[in-house]
């Protein structure tokens, strides 16, 4: 356990984020009970509450929550798009979403009070990262649907610095605004860092005409030597955090001074850690899937989020930072195929939708991703048809526009297409193995 801050400690919410151990549970228990009693209001919980007897009076312990059902991406994609909405319409502020598993995004609700806690949970880690009023902090994630732009900036005008909303992509253009408006800080995925990282040290900037201190990094996995490449390079500190759209989105945990792993925010969020297979919970310190239950959120809660994101929670005792609250690892994998590219999330059958959605096409496809620079690179191996495949080179480059056309609406993302003959690919006689990734990062 580092013992050390690496920066000045300070506490954006002491009154929760450092609240006495038994007290921070009985209010666990008390929201809850609140919570059970706002899933009551869906129909996914309502009947599964009925027939197991859950009310909010019925929750005793902090151990009930097992009494609880898992609710996963399926479900909520089978109750789509607002089967979930806890509230009227009319009370709905934001909607934001994330990816689902097929064509069609999966939306998240949010009142105004869950807007305004959000910025609270982003202020939190932000803080605890050394986000200062007097700082100007360059936002380069996407302002949209994806939580990671939004996320930030109510939590970066939660603590009073000023902001930059430039959203993510032109290098160019990020590197430029770094020089003139010179901020302290970098909110961005850590991937792109790198990227931006690389044309520094290549010396398309001065290093000194840029003041940055500090990087805060989420939304995809990343390593501890990612960190010390970033910080040594462009001789700033980078803060890990974590979150996901369908419990808030950014804010869920994130590192503090000590950077002794990321706290969870406790008083919102009860985080248990199951095996995957088997669905028994399983202790601090063993590795697993982490569950999540949301305990504040109003228009859309949930019971047990099954993450399929795989860490531990450590079992080693109080971070000298002086919270209470229990803290994770980085994610170390997923249980599931959801690939992180660029900081969006794709599932093969995203874009396996899409090659359906493209004649000439044949069923048998290859995703290679890879990270030649800094950024992420997607390559679709994909067979044609047999007596589809044309010696006619515009003909070929039409078919590739076609279908990277469809990937990219679905998925939003670029994608490298190669046709290849009729039966070239590998062919699988158990589970298809239809994703190679080689960029060695995380898993
Ligand atoms: O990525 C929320 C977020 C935005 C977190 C910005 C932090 C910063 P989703 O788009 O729903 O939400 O994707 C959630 O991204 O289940 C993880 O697999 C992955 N992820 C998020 N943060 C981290 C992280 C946002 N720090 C999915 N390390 C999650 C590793 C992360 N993976």
């Amino acid at each position: 356990m580092n013992t050390k801050p690496i920066v000045e400690n300070r506490i954006w919410q002491p009154d929760f984020e450092c609240m006495p151990v038994g007290q921070l549970r009985a209010l666990q228990l008390q929201r809850l009970r609140e919570a059970v009693a706002r899933c009551s209001r869906v129909p996914f919980y309502c009947e599964q509450f009925a027939a197991a007897g859950i009310t909010s009076d019925s929750i005793r312990s902090l151990d009930d929550i097992r009494r609880l059902p898992f609710t996963t991406k399926a479900d909520l994609r089978d109750s789509y798009p607002l089967g979930f909405l806890a509230v009227p319409r009319d009370c709905v502020a934001r909607f934001q979403g994330t990816s689902g598993t097929t064509g069609k995004p999966t939306w998240v609700a949010y009142t105004k009070g869950d807007v305004d806690n959000w910025a609270n949970m982003c202020a939190r880690f932000l803080v605890a990262g050394g986000l200062r009023p007097e700082h100007t902090v360059q936002i380069s994630f996407g302002f949209g649907l994806f939580t990671g732009g939004f996320g930030l900036h109510y939590g970066i005008e939660r603590v009073g610095a000023a902001i930059i909303p430039l959203s993510s992509g032109n290098s160019e253009r990020q590197l430029m605004t770094m020089q003139d408006l010179r901020p302290e800080v970098l909110i961005c995925t850590p991937s792109y860092a790198l990227k931006l990282m690389d044309t520094v040290l290549a010396g398309g900037v001065e290093r000194a005409s840029i003041a940055l201190e500090h990087a805060h990094f989420g939304g995809e996995p990343w390593t501890e030597s990612m960190r010390e490449r970033i910080e040594e390079g462009l001789g700033i500190r980078c803060w890990n955090n974590y979150g996901l759209a369908e419990v808030q989105g950014p804010g869920v945990s994130g590192e503090c001074a000590y950077r002794n792993g990321m706290h969870i925010q406790e008083d919102q969020f009860i985080f248990e850690v199951i095996d995957p297979d088997t669905l028994e919970p399983l202790p601090d310190g063993e590795r697993g899937e982490l569950v999540v239950t949301p305990l504040c959120r109003e228009a859309f809660p949930v019971t047990r989020y099954r993450t399929r994101d795989i860490g531990v929670i450590y079992a080693d005792g109080d971070c000298p930072c002086g919270r209470t609250t229990r803290r994770m690892s980085r994610i170390m994998g997923r249980t599931d195929d959801m690939l992180i590219i660029r900081g969006v999330n794709v599932f093969p059958s995203q874009i396996e939708t899409a090659l359906m959605r493209v004649k000439s096409v044949a069923p048998h496809y290859m995703i290679e991703v890879t990270r030649p620079a800094a950024m992420d690179e997607v390559t679709v191996h994909i067979e044609m048809h047999p007596g589809m495949f044309s010696d006619s080179m515009s003909e070929l480059q039409a078919v590739k526009a076609a279908i990277a056309a469809a990937i990219a609406s679905v998925t939003g993302l670029h994608m490298n297409i190669n046709l290849v003959q009729p039966n070239t690919l590998e062919r699988f006689e158990g589970k298809s193995r239809r994703v190679k990734d080689l960029r060695g990062i995380s898993f």
